[in-house]
């Protein structure tokens, strides 16, 4: 089973390419920059990574970010992540970013996404993964500073492949947002939502009719609202479900009260994902097998999941073919 899991091609939805910042590197690139850490060590770095909810994590991950200034340091994290995902037999990657992150610590656009996108043209050329980029607008950020974003991405938009919502989700429904959607939806890119993670299902309605969200990130709250599960299987909607990232963040007391199996089993269209693998404990294939066993998936669970993962993504039917 392990060996089916981890040699199966797969796919990759939910993933914050700041999150995949691994506390070496981050040690590595803070020294390159002159930037003094509040950790000793690598191992005090890791010794952080204990999170009581969704706000003490951001808190520590929006911390480790301000190492991040140069398009050298953008293309290292990039570049380090898409060799962990190809060695996971990852073949397709859709990664968020969080541009606002950046702009307001005055770092251009320019360089964040040329790093970005200098490493995932070696990815595809030289590990034959192929990788897209979303662009996620930060929830407890203004409108406002969402639409500068929006303007500043669009001289890159063939390169962009959507638009996405994340950060602190509880008191910020994705309703707000619907006009910065519209105005991304007109520029022609594709739309998801992280909803129902902390939040409640009430915030997945809404990221599906305001925000049109194509895709659902986390979206484990559908659960408790069977006319919800009803639209999502009906129009097919995609769960990127991010396991272990639900653990850390007591989204769930364990693994064996996670959802996951349950959803699978409602007929939903659920993937597995990795979020922010450098902070919640494993990439894609620590979390497959972590459900695995906490929830006796069997190997047709394994597959459908595999499956799921390339049905989601947002390359057209004839690039799918090329993906498996
Ligand atoms: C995130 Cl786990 C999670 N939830 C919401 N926003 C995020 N940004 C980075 N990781
Ligand atoms: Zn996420």
């Amino acid at each position: 089973m392990n060996e089916f899991i981890c040699g199966m091609p797969k796919a990759e939805l939910h993933v914050h390419i700041e999150g995949t910042l691994e506390p070496q590197l981050m040690v590595a690139i803070a020294e390159r920059n002159k930037i003094k850490l509040p950790y000793k060590s690598v191992e005090d770095v890791r010794r952080a990574y204990t999170f009581e909810d969704l706000s003490s994590f951001l808190e520590i991950y929006y911390s480790g970010i301000q190492v991040l200034l140069t398009e050298q340091d953008f293309y290292e994290i990039t570049w380090n992540y898409l060799k962990k995902a190809s060695s996971q037999h990852i073949r397709h990657t859709e990664m968020f970013f969080d541009p606002q992150a950046h702009i307001t610590r005055g770092i251009s656009f320019e360089s964040v996404f040329i790093g970005i996108l200098g490493a995932m043209m070696d990815g595809e050329k030289k590990l034959g993964i192929s990788a897209r980029l979303i662009m996620c607008f930060q929830r407890c950020m203004s409108v406002a500073s969402a639409m500068e974003a929006l303007l500043l991405s669009l001289p890159y938009r063939e390169w962009i492949i959507g638009v996405g919502l994340d950060s602190y989700e509880v008191g910020y429904p994705p309703k707000k947002f619907a006009s910065v959607f519209a105005r991304a939806r007109q520029e022609g890119f594709l739309t998801v939502a992280h909803a129902g993670e902390e939040g409640p299902s009430e915030y997945i309605w809404q990221a599906l009719h305001y925000l049109k969200a194509l895709r659902i990130d986390h979206g484990t709250a559908c659960i408790q609202d069977m006319q919800l599960v009803a639209l999502l299987k009906a129009e097919s909607i995609p769960l990127t479900v991010c396991p272990l990232s639900n653990i850390k963040l007591h989204i769930f007391d364990s693994l064996k009260m996670h959802p996951l199996k349950k959803m699978l089993d409602m007929g939903l269209h659920v993937t597995i994902n990795s979020d922010d693998p450098a902070y919640f404990g494993g990439y894609i294939n620590e979390n497959l097998l972590a459900v695995q066993e906490a929830l006796r998936l069997d190997h047709n669970d394994i597959y459908r999941l595999a499956r799921n993962s390339f049905q989601a993504t947002f390359q057209t039917a004839k690039e799918k073919m090329t993906l498996l």
